[in-house]
């Protein structure tokens, strides 16, 4: 089974995290194969990598597995370098990496999630509420989430009038005046994205073309152009989590085992045996391996996969996770 550029993604359509690294493997025409994954747990393709992370997606590079789209998205600019889509100036990258921070970590996504159509079919499927209950810790009430709306409403109007008066405001097509779109486009547009694909998740009298025509434009331009892209690439191979630990047996680790910073806050050395989670949701599910890189921003660890026990690397931003010893650690 052939894995192009032996990047696989692990994903399913509606998540629209994933959909950020989908569509910038697209925009950048990046060959690569999908292993597409239900909603909800269990994952059994995930469970071949021995990974208890369940966040999706999950990008795969040889035998580099990582993790959160705030580390993919980098990751995958500096390991394929030609072609990149990133920011070119300072001010650029300042705005970029902001514009991550806000549409990520910062309210614009969790509000938009408060706005999920009760009516959708997910919603009303009460495997999917309590699957999600355990994934951020907070009960799934239909009745709870009904109220929150309004509020979700007033935040995701005021996110809708910094892009309409700010970053767009003077008409341009694309937010660094590019060609084509950019990562920036792609950190600026996909909680938008997201909302005006959901039937009935905006409400017109509030959130509509007639109070935001320019963000309502560039959100349809953008889908215009990535389905351009879209349908001049094959599409993306679909393999199993079989298929995927197959593959990397024989391939490469795309980064050397890095250094483990003297400095660090931790005192973590390298060779420790650390435990890796994610501090926002899905925080339960963490990893244990042996620590083999530990930068400002990047931690890696080594671990096996079920079958076979082959060596895989496991990176993980330091943004949103935490990282203690395996043994005596708390957490
Ligand atoms: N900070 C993470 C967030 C990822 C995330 O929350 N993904 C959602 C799907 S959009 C998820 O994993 N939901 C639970 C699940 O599918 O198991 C990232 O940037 O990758």
């Amino acid at each position: 089974m052939s894995i192009p550029n032996d990047i696989c993604l692990f994903w399913y359509t509606t998540s629209p995290y994933a959909r950020k690294i989908s569509w910038y493997l697209t925009l950048r025409g990046l060959a690569h194969a999908q292993c597409m994954q239900p909603n909800v747990l269990p994952r059994p393709d995930m469970e071949q990598l021995n990974i208890a992370y369940r966040r999706i997606p999950l990008l795969a590079v040889g035998k580099d597995v990582y993790l959160d789209t705030r580390l993919i998205l980098p990751k995958l600019e500096a390991l394929f370098p030609d072609g990149a889509i990133g920011p070119k100036s300072v001010e650029e990258q300042a705005i970029q990496r902001l514009l991550e921070k806000w549409t990520s970590d910062a309210g614009v996504f969790t509000r938009s999630a408060q706005l999920i159509p009760l009516a959708a079919p997910a919603m009303k499927d009460p495997n999917f509420r309590k699957d999600r209950e355990d994934f951020t810790g907070r009960p799934w009430d239909l009745n709870v989430m009904a109220r929150a709306r309004p509020e979700a409403t007033v935040h995701i109007r005021d996110a809708f009038e910094i892009l309409e008066t700010t970053l767009l405001a003077d008409g341009r097509e694309w937010i660094f005046n590019t060609e084509k779109p950019s990562l920036g486009d792609i950190d600026a547009v996909w909680p938008f994205h997201w909302l005006v694909g959901m039937p009935t998740a905006l409400d017109p009298n509030y959130i509509s073309p007639t109070q935001f025509p320019k963000t309502f434009a560039y959100i349809d331009r953008f889908g215009k152009a990535l389905k351009a892209a879209r349908e001049s690439l094959p599409k993306p191979v679909s393999v199993t989590g079989a298929q995927v630990v197959e593959h990397m047996a024989n391939a490469r680790f795309y980064e050397p085992a890095g250094n483990v910073d003297a400095n660090d806050p931790t005192g973590l050395k390298s060779g420790d045996e650390v435990t890796i989670g994610p501090l926002d949701s899905g925080a339960k599910h963490r990893d244990t391996g042996r620590l083999v890189t530990l930068t400002p921003n990047e931690v890696v660890l080594a671990k096996q996969t079920r079958a076979g026990g082959m060596e895989l690397h496991v990176h993980a931003p330091r943004w949103g996770f935490r990282v203690f010893r395996a043994t005596g650690g708390k957490i």
